[in-house]
């Protein structure tokens, strides 16, 4: 049975947990690892289908972590948490994938989309997310002629790349927020459906983003534009923006939501499961 396939009846609920200083919504809470499993228990009594363990920020203008650093922040969690709920490794290190896979994680959720060899090595499910960039740059001015367009060539050709190393189930993600303008992630909330026809699970990962913090503060016009200087709704104040936008994907045919606030998200996910068609 594939990850994906558990019946739960509705689409699955992805909790965020970052053992990370720097995440630019839970950083610094879950360094410790008492306080991080504590989190994803806290989680799986939210009912969160799949914790999502990371512990390197992969925000714009993020520090780059040593592998030794990376797995010394989330193995003693995932080998705790493991055990309770399937865990999934938020990494772009192939050494961290594997390690994470044997602590017993798994879905490797992979922001760099690269590492398919790994996800086939080990038997472990594998996410392709698309993302323009890297944490460095990836802000700077991003640009699409059609960016669903882009998005759903780019995901299709690393999906099939995953199939054919052997990964036996891989989802897809259009990275929201990852060399993205805000009218580009409403674009590819809009354009859901085109991702979802390619066949594989598709996560959505909107949570707390700084778009959603345009959506709170006003700054961003029905034509999708921002006006200059304008400054987006701090990440506190952007939770019904992130429930929003996991209810619409969820409803566009999602199969999975990456969330911060799990709770909320269940019960979304619980009223979009049966009237789904
Ligand atoms: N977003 C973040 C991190 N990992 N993985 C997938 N598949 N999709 C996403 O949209 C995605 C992701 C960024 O959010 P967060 O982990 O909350 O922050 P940070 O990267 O600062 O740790």
């Amino acid at each position: 049975m594939t990850l994906c396939s558990r019946s739960v009846g509705r689409p699955l609920v992805m909790g965020v947990l970052n053992v990370t200083p720097d995440s630019f919504f839970d950083g610094g809470r879950y360094i410790d690892h008492e306080a991080a499993i504590a989190r994803g228990r806290e989680m799986i009594r939210q009912g969160a289908d799949i914790v999502d363990v990371g512990g390197e920020s992969t925000r714009p203008g993020a520090a780059a972590v040593s592998d030794e650093e990376e797995l010394r922040r989330v193995l003693p969690v995932i080998e705790v948490l493991a055990e309770e709920v399937p865990v999934s490794i938020d990494t772009t290190k192939a050494s961290v994938a594997r390690h994470a896979v044997k602590a017993g994680a798994v879905l490797v959720n992979d922001v760099s989309a690269s590492l398919e060899r790994v996800a086939a090595e080990t038997g472990a499910a594998f996410v392709a997310m698309h993302r323009r960039g890297t944490p460095a740059d990836m802000q700077n001015d991003p640009r699409y002629d059609d960016v669903v367009k882009e998005v759903r060539d780019y995901l299709a050709v690393r999906a099939e790349r995953a199939t054919k190393a052997g990964v036996k189930e891989v989802w897809v993600d259009p990275g929201i927020g990852f060399g993205k303008t805000a009218w580009h992630n409403l674009q590819l909330l809009a354009g859901l459906d085109e991702l979802v026809a390619l066949g594989h699970p598709v996560l959505v990962g909107t949570s707390r983003k700084t778009f959603l913090g345009h959506i709170a503060a006003g700054t961003l016009t029905p034509a999708g534009a921002i006006g200059a200087g304008a400054k987006p709704a701090p990440p506190e104040d952007r939770f019904e923006g992130s429930l929003a936008s996991a209810t619409f994907a969820m409803a566009m045919g999602a199969a999975a939501v990456r969330v911060h606030d799990v709770a909320a998200t269940v019960q979304a996910a619980r009223l979009v499961g049966p009237v789904r068609t």
